[in-house]
């Protein structure tokens, strides 16, 4: 029987360590990572047939190269390339929390948004509407109470339909009638007007994957870089080269430095991102680092704004 390997990736606070927790039935303490250490532990445990290692990593609010956790998540998507990761959001505090969302978007993993703290918004009295929310990310949410295990059942649900991607309708019969409903209903929200059945499955295919639209000028650099890499067409990327092109574009170190040193065309691919990032920086008056990020919380903002109700905010519009 296979293993499917899922990480655990969110920001610091978020209940990862909870989630990590009731899923595998461990009793790891639920404390701030020191900054000292940089680890992660690995939980095991069988569920609906099926048998996972779970890792919960380190926190982390981005996928750049400036802290030793952020290193480590990152060297840890690309190096031991999870089946499914776990994308463990506030749901209190989407606005600076989807932002890591984003950048798991950017490198094209197979990914789940566990709505964390989902009490917590319920008590609020704000209101999300999530299908809507999934929908334009393009990623399944799952809403979680990791301190009471609610909704936990559900979300590995959808990690098995995730993981069991195409073939899953072939192997139905197999499959617990459970897996199966929690898959549809949500598959049947995310992709709204494609009901799921049968042999329309496997060809329109489950998986929508939706880039973050950074704006005309941001995508025409970003294709720029991007193209330049794809030169090497005898290389087989472990992951998304998108991704690679928006990393070389925030001047990001680290994968600067692996395209140096695994790519032959590497001083093409750096001439061109700096030759992006002069043009950028005339048409857009910011560094490209800087317009990356804007454009990813423009698109979060704007996210928000279409699905997310803050109660507050419209008292005070009738005061
Ligand atoms: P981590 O830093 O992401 O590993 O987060 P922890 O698992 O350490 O949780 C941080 C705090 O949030 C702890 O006090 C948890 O008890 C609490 N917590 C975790 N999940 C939930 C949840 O779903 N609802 C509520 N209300 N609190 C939670
Ligand atoms: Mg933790
Ligand atoms: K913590």
């Amino acid at each position: 029987r296979r293993t499917i390997n899922v990480a655990l990736v969110g920001n610091p606070n978020c209940g990862k360590t909870s989630l990590f927790n009731v899923a595998s039935g461990s009793h790891e303490h639920v404390g701030n990572y020191s900054g000292v250490t940089v680890d992660a532990k690995a939980g095991h445990f069988e569920f609906q047939g099926y048998s996972f290692r779970l890792i919960d990593l380190p926190g982390t609010y981005s996928l750049s190269a400036y802290s030793p956790e952020e290193l480590y998540v990152r060297k840890h998507i690309i190096e031991e390339t999870p089946d499914v990761i776990i994308n463990v959001v506030d749901a209190g505090n989407l606005e600076r929390n989807l932002y890591l969302t984003t950048q798991l978007i950017d490198m094209n993993v197979r990914m789940v948004v566990a709505l964390n703290m989902y009490d917590a918004l319920q008590r609020s009295g704000n209101t999300l509407d999530i299908k809507h929310l999934s929908r334009l990310l393009g990623v399944p949410m799952v809403p979680t109470i990791s301190r009471t295990g609610e909704g936990i059942d559900n979300l590995f649900h959808v990690i098995i339909g995730l993981y069991e991607g195409a073939d899953f309708m072939e192997q139905k019969q197999e499959i617990q009638n459970e897996v199966l409903r929690e898959f549809r209903e949500w598959h049947d929200s995310y992709v709204p007007d494609h009901k799921f059945e049968g042999d329309d499955f496997e060809t329109k295919g489950y998986i929508r994957h939706i880039h973050i639209n950074h704006g005309p000028e941001l995508e025409r650099s970003i294709d720029a870089v991007k193209n330049e890499i794809c030169r090497n067409e005898n290389i087989r990327y472990k992951y998304s080269t998108r991704f690679l092109a928006i990393k070389l574009l925030e001047n990001d170190k680290d994968i600067e430095q692996r395209v140096i040193s695994q790519l032959p065309n590497a001083q093409t691919i750096i001439q061109t991102r700096d030759k992006e990032a002069r043009r950028l920086y005339n048409v857009l008056n910011e560094d490209s680092e800087q317009a990356i990020t804007n454009a990813k919380y423009g698109f979060i903002t704007g996210a928000l704004k279409e699905t997310y109700t803050d109660v507050h905010q419209n008292k005070e519009m009738f005061t």
